[in-house]
């Protein structure tokens, strides 16, 4: 089990994450990105980034992908909820789309 991110710490990251243009669902206590390429290449060579990422850090995304657009939902399932492993994937991915 994953404990969850003490409430300052999850405060601080979900405002630098929404900034960024994630969404919090606060009914399931999750993080939602939409992401847009130039193509489905880029589109999916991103995804294999963060597919390998997601593989390291045992911990996995929803997503769905069509053509240029990657749809993107984050949370714990072993925790019901937000932990730093989504806090810390979600940065990892807008790292990756740079
Ligand atoms: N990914 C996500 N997003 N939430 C989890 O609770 C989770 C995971 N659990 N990846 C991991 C794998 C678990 O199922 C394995 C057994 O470690």
């Amino acid at each position: 089990m994953t404990d969850k991110p003490d409430a300052a710490v999850h405060g601080a990251a979900l405002a630098r994450l929404t900034a960024a243009g994630w969404t919090h669902d606060a009914d399931r206590d999750a993080l939602s990105k939409t992401f847009r390429f130039a193509d489905f290449g880029t589109a999916f060579g991103w995804m294999t980034r963060v597919a390998l990422a997601a593989e390291k850090a045992d911990h996995h995304p929803e997503w769905k992908n069509v053509y240029n657009r990657v749809e993107v939902t984050l949370t714990t399932h072993d925790a019901g909820g937000l932990t730093a492993l989504d806090l810390d994937l979600a940065g990892r991915m807008d790292e990756l789309a740079g």
